[in-house]
This record gives C-alpha cells, structure tokens and sequence, in this order.
C-alpha cells in the first residue's frame, strides 16, 4: 500500500483517464464501513465495500454506493453564494467572507453577541472538519446559547449518563457479538444502520445471535425491517417505554431477581428505583403500553437469568414524551440484572481515537439551569435548550432578539419540530449564514452559503463515532479528488468565529486561532502544545486526530510509549483500518459521578415519574403519529440522489387495515393529517405491520419550495412531518423535542387510487 494510505494505481499511464482504486471510509451514518472507491479520471466508476476492511468486512448499502452521485450531483453548492435579492450570486471567498462580516459587524455593535447564534446539524458529526471546530464559531467570539440537533436526538440519553455514570458522553453500547439476548427498543437498524452503536451489519449479527442459540426482541409501535428479522415483536404504545421498563424493574425487585454481578457494591439508589417502580406493576401499566402482563414479567425474568444479555434504547425511546425516564431505565435495567460493563451485555468502548477524555472531574448531580430562554422561559439543560425555541427567539420582538444565525450542516426547516414556525421566522433574521453544501428548506433563506468540500474531495476520520462503536478500532481516509483551491471547514469555521468576535474579515490568522483551539484540547488530555509542537506534522483536525489517537491506551503518548499508534502509522500502515479487539469491562475508568459509584436515583429524573404517571392513567387518543427512516434517505439531505429516491413515493402515511377501515380510506387515497399545529397531506399506505391507533409519517421530507436548488429532491417532494410535531411537546428533563407519539387527526379527501 502507498503511503498516502489507500490510493491503489491500477493503470501505469498517469491520463485523465487512469483508473484508481481508493480505500476510504463512508460518512453517511454511523456504521462507518469501509469503501473501495473506482475512480477514472476526476469520475467516481464504482463503489463496493472493502471486503478486506478489519472493521466492516464488506458490508455496505445503498447510500454508500451513491457516494459519487453526490459528487458529482450538478445541484451541490461549490462556489460561495451571496443572496442579492432573490438571486444568488457566485462570490470569491474574500468577498463572501467581507460580507458575513458586513452584515453581523451591526447586530453585535447594537445588540452585542447575543443576538448572534448558531445551530449545528447532524452532518458535523460525520465530518471532522466541521465538528471539532462548530466550537470555534461558538467558542471565539463566546456566543452564550447555541442550539443543535441534539435536542431533536439523543439528549435524554445524555441527560441519563450523565446522572447515572458522571459524563452525558459515556454512553454504554450493546455487545452484540456476544450476547444471546438482544432488546432492541424504538430503533431500526434495518433502515438507520445503527445510532449511539457503531457496528455494521447489525442484522447480520442478529442472524448470529439466533444461530448460536440466543434471541433478538423488538419492541417497537411499528413491526420493522429489525422486528421482521428478530425473533420477537413486542408491538408497545409510543411513549409508554418508560412504564415498560419500571414495570420490568418492579419485576425484578418483587420476585428477587436483581444481580449486581461485578457492579456489587458499586451502585447507589437502588431503594429510591424500587419504591418509585413499586406502583408499576405489569398489571398496572399492561393497558396503557398495549403489551400483557405477562409478557413484561416474562421479559424481565429473561433478562435476569440469561448470562449475556442487553437492552438497547435509541431514538424511538428519546424523542418521546418519556425519553429521559426511558433512556435511563434501560440503564438502570442493564444494571440490575448484572448486564453493565460485562461481555455479551451494556459496555464501554475503548476507542483508540480518544475524542472524549476520561480524564474530566468528578461531577455531582447535575446543576439546576444556568439560563433560560427569553421567549418561553425553558430552561436550559446541559447548555442547550428545545429548538423548537428557536423561531420564537427569532420572530419574538424585544431586548435580546435572535438577529444573526450560523447555520452548520444542518436543515431545521424541515427537522426541527413545529418547522412552519421556524420557516417563517428565518426569512425574519438580519443575517444567515449557511455553511452548506445546498441550497435546500433552510439554506435558501441564507444572506450567504459558505460551501464545504464533498467528502470525497477531504481526508475523513470519526474522530467522534468511535467511542460509540462494539470494537476498539479506528481508521482515517485520504482525500480521493484532493483541492487546494477552496478553504476547508475548519477554515472556513475559524474566519466565521473570528469575524464574530470582531476581527477584521481580511486579517483572520487561522494557523493561530488554530494553535489556540488544539492547546485547548491537548490540556484536556493532559497535554501541553507547545511541548509537542516538534513532534507533530498536523494542522488542524489531523493534529487533533493525531493528539487523540496518541493519547489512546494504544497510543504512542508523543514518545512516552515507542512504537505505539499515530496518526501518521494509522495513515501509513493501515489503509483498511487497525482494531484493537473488542470492548473491555472499565467502569472504574468510566465513573465520573460523586460518589464514584453508579448513581440510580436523581430528583431530575424520578421527579418526572409523576408526569408518567399521569399519561398511564389518561384515555388514550385516538390516532397518534410517529416517525420511521428509510435506508435510502438520510434524515432530509439525501434525497436529490436519483438512485436513492426513484421507486415507489416513500412519504406515506402508513395505517392499520383496522383504522384505515374506521377512516373509511383505501390503499393509496390522500388524506389530511391534522395535529395541534399544522396540517399536511399524504397518500395512505396500509399496513398491519403499524399498531393499530398509531400512523407513521417519515421526516425530512418537503421539498416543494421555491427558492432551492434541488432539482431531483423537487420533483419527489413529499410532506415536511414536522409541520405536525407541537414545539411545546418535549419530555421534560432533557427538554428533547417528542416527535413521536403527539395525537392527530386523520381525514379522507379523496376516494382510493386503485
Ligand atoms: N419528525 C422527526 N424529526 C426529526 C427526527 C425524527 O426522527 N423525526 N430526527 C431528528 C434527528 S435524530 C436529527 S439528527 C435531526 C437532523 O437534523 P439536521 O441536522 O438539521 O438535518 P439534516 O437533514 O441531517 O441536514 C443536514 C444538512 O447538512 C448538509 N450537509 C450534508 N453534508 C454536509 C457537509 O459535509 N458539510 C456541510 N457543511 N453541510 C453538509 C445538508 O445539505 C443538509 O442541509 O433531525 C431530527 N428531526
Ligand atoms: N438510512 C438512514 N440512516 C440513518 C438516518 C436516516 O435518516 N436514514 N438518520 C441517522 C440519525 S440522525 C439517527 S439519530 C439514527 C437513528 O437511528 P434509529 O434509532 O435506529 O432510528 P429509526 O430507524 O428512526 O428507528 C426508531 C424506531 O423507533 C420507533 N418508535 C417511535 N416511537 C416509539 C416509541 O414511543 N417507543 C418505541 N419503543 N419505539 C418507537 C419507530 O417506529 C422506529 O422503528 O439513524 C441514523 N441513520
Ligand atoms: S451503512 Fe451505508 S450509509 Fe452507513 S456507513 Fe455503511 S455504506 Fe455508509
Ligand atoms: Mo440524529
């Protein structure tokens, strides 16, 4: 292999048209597979997985393939835009830059920076460039509230770890390879490929898990492609997780079930769960979840007698109503049964590209909100607040109005809950900047489009993905069609930050902005820039990555361990990936809380059990929506890819024969679909494969507007779900946004299209 790391010459003339052979890791999702690349020329010829990648083996699927489309797709911004009007205007980067600094230079001199802020999207994560400096825009010029994705994800997960272990970062992850029962709840990786758990192939290894004798539950409102493959469908109402899971603790308890294992002696607050799950007994909680007694006493003695086995959790128990209860009891449940930190059952990675430092304080409980926000009065939880806060911030007139807005690989317009809000609020703003690759919902109503490169033209590495991932591996990816004419992210991120905090556009000096960031870093990790200035070679993200990939246990510790791992080795020496094995019990590495010990019982989260409470004893309503994913979309940017969309339209509203019947609708007649804040329209799809009383309406959609440049993504528009999802409907702890499970209406306007 050569030493640029995975670029294979397979023709002896250097020509446009030399055919290459590149190793390169996909960042569309979390499975992180490895790719083999066939260029020809400046052409992307073919995509295939790289069967001799120590990580995926081969394992790819259809986004994957469509790597070159995206490429190549003639609609992706390249060229800075500036909006003159309603026209977009190609820019030099000087001059793009020049008028970022036009417009927000007179929001922070009347309003100071707090009227500036920022919203970073779900792509960061999949692009190093992008997420370790989003904190250079946030971070530089000290912009006090920014808002995410997270708050539409994964932060009751968070919120749960960091009561439970100490840090919202240590996240466990099931260890599917070796466990004989598998609880997979509200999540698909049939369509998603696996979240907060790297690991390709997830059905595959189902398949295994039945073949050496185990089982895969599902439980799920909806029997998907997963539950299809599993052994078991648990069909659940949506948002009653949580009571699920006290009820299966309550089992534990009052049948004598609980084991520690090698957590004995290592866990606080068992007494506080019991007598608050006391109450949720599988009888009292069997109407409301949908699922009899019976098998939710099953299901917990199964759990607590099967050596290796594992709850998993994902989006469907966070976006919730209920998602911080539910996140940490099946935590709480992996604990009790002596599944945590075991193999075959929860564990932390290891990951040998350390992004995340175990060296951070001891913490206590979490701290009561530092600030809320101005309009709603919502609090803040672990520094960010509910989006769907956002277009209020915006639109609401007043002292401390949101002015300005960074855009960061992200579309709220068509993800963030209550988004006919947010689109009329954008169009509101003085200055927005979208460091986009499109012109789609959101980034039309830019004043500028600030374009990355295509991730084939960039080196890739999950410096973050890997410490959600079943092994302790890691791999970096050189640029296939390499530029020196554009700026990177990073760069472009560092002069954004910059500007913001009142530096000439013109005289922003990155290398030392950039030198600043990584001391920062480096003392996270124990390290002191300057001591190691001469022992790296890296600028930005790679000198991050080469910091973190040294200071891992398989690390080189800048010399202090000869012959271990640096970037420059996992460059050279590893074109298709290094794995250092699987996970390892380390929770005294992990546990950050006071005590030092795993802490079950938080006022913040048993507090809200009331809430729970309450929703178990009310009617249910009639209908409710949820979500689902496909494979072949990526949340809402994938869709202007021909080979991704063609087919059968994928927005549908997928019903039950029973309720299609009371609805008095056919396979494929349109409806209306009505919730407390929005109306939209859509086909029916009939399916026994949803939970009668509930209907499923994929996100993402909507891509009918004026003023985007998606000419594929147009033509197969589909509905934006969240018109319909209520801002003000989060679970309450994490302030996370409840796109699953609100009540709607649904009502025929068409006969049946036969
Ligand atoms: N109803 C409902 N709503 C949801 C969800 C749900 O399940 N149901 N899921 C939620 C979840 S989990 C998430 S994470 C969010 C996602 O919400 P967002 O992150 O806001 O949305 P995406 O669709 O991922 O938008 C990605 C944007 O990044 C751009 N992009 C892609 N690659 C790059 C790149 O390399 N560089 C740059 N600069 N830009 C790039 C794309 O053009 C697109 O504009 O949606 C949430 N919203
Ligand atoms: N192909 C593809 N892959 C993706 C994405 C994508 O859009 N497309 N998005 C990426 C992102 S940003 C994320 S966060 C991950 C998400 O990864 P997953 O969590 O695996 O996402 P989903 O496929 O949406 O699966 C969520 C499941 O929750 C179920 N559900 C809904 N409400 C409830 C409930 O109340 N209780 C229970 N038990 N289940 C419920 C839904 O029916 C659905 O089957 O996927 C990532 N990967
Ligand atoms: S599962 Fe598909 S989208 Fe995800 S990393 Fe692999 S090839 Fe890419
Ligand atoms: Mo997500």
């Amino acid at each position: 292999m050569d030493a640029s790391g995975g670029s294979i010459e397979t023709s002896a003339v250097d020509t446009d048209d030399t055919v290459r052979t590149h190793l390169r890791t996909c960042p569309l999702c979390e499975a992180m597979c490895g790719l083999e690349i066939q260029t020809k020329g400046d052409r992307v010829t073919r995509v295939r997985g790289d069967r001799a990648d120590v990580w995926s083996k081969g394992f790819i699927c259809p986004k994957g393939s469509a790597l070159g489309h995206l490429h190549h797709d003639p609609d992706r911004v390249r060229v800075p835009l500036v909006r003159d009007g309603e026209q977009w205007r190609e820019v030099s980067w000087e001059e793009a830059f020049a008028r970022c600094e036009e417009l927000l230079r007179p929001i922070i001199a009347e309003d100071g920076i707090r009227a500036v802020t920022a919203y970073i999207g779900n792509p960061a994560v999949h692009n190093y460039s992008l997420s370790r400096y989003t904190g250079a825009v946030a971070g530089i010029p000290r912009m006090p509230v920014i808002w995410s994705a997270g708050t539409v994800d994964q932060w009751p997960k968070n919120v749960a770890c960091a009561q439970l272990f100490g840090n919202p970062w240590s996240l466990p992850i099931p260890d599917i390879h070796r466990t004989d029962l598998f609880v997979v709840m509200g999540a698909n990786p049939h369509a998603s490929n696996g979240s907060l758990f790297s690991c390709p192939d997830i059905l595959g290894e189902i398949d295994k898990i039945r073949s050496r004798g185990g089982r895969t539950v599902v439980v799920d409102p909806r029997r998907t492609g997963t539950a299809e493959r599993a052994d078991e469908w648990i069909s659940i109402v949506p948002g009653m997780d949580a009571a699920f899971l006290l009820a299966i603790i309550n089992v534990l308890d009052t049948e004598g079930l609980v084991r520690l294992g090698t957590l004995e002696g290592r866990v606080r607050g068992i007494d506080q769960v019991f007598a608050v799950a006391s109450e949720f007994t599988p009888e009292a909680v069997e109407a409301a979840c949908g699922v009899p007694a019976d098998r939710i006493r099953g299901l917990a003695r199964e759990l607590a007698t099967t050596e290796r086995a594992v709850v998993y959790g994902r989006i469907g128990l966070c976006n919730q109503e209920f998602g911080t209860i539910a996140s940490w009891a099946v935590d709480v449940v992996n604990v009790l049964t002596g599944h945590l930190d075991v193999e075959g059952g929860a564990m932390f990675p290891t990951p040998a590209i350390a992004a995340i430092s175990r060296t951070a304080r001891k913490r206590g409980p979490m701290k009561p909100p530092r600030w809320r926000t101005r309009v709603r009065d919502a609090p803040e939880v672990l520094g960010q607040a509910p989006l769907s806060c956002l277009a209020e911030e915006i639109a609401t007139p007043g002292e401390g109005r949101v002015r300005g807005l960074v855009v960061m690989a992200g579309n709220p317009a068509l993800s963030a809950p209550d988004a006919g809000r947010l689109e009329e609020a954008l169009p509101m703003l003085d200055a927005m900047i979208s460091v986009d690759n499109w012109i789609n919902e959101t980034s039309r109503h830019a004043h500028v489009i600030l374009p990355g490169l295509s991730a084939l033209e960039q080196p890739h590495c999950d410096e973050a993905l890997w410490a959600f991932a079943v092994r302790s591996a890691a791999r970096w990816s050189p640029a296939i069609f390499p530029r020196d004419d554009r700026p990177h992210e990073w760069e472009i991120l560092i002069r954004l930050g910059a500007i913001l905090a009142g530096l000439p556009a013109d005289d922003v000096d990155v290398e030392a902005f950039d030198d600043m960031l990584f001391a920062e870093r480096a003392s996270r990790h124990g390290v002191v820039a300057d001591e190691v200035a001469d022992k790296t070679k890296f600028r930005g993200p790679d000198r991050i990555v080469d910091l973190t990939v040294r200071m891992s246990p398989w690390g080189d510790g800048y010399g202090a361990r000869p012959g271990g791992l640096t970037l420059e080795a996992l460059m050279n020496d590893h074109p298709h990936g290094v794995d250092f094995g699987p996970m390892v019990p380390c929770i005294d590495s992990i546990l950050r809380t006071a005590s030092g010990d795993v802490e079950l019982a938080h006022d913040n989260i048993l507090g809200d059990v009331p809430r729970l409470r309450g929703r178990v004893e009310q009617p249910r309503p009639n209908l409710v929506l949820i979500g689902r994913r496909h494979v072949r979309s990526n949340n809402s940017w994938m869709h202007n890819v021909t080979v991704l969309v063609k087919g059968r339209p994928r927005c549908t509203l997928i019903v039950h024969p029973n309720d299609a019947r009371d609805l008095g609708v056919e396979n494929g007649a349109m409806v209306s679909i009505t919730s407390e804040v929005g109306t939209v329209t859509a086909a029916v799809e009939i399916s026994d494969e949803i939970r009668e009383g509930v209907v499923s309406l994929p996100h993402g959609w909507g891509h009918d507007h004026a003023g985007t440049r998606l000419s594929v993504a147009h033509e197969h528009a589909g509905v934006n779900s969240n018109l319909l999802a209520p801002g003000g409907f989060v679970d309450v702890p994490s302030g996370n946004a409840a796109v699953n499970g609100f009540p709607v209406q649904v009502v025929p306007l068409s006969p049946a299209l036969r």
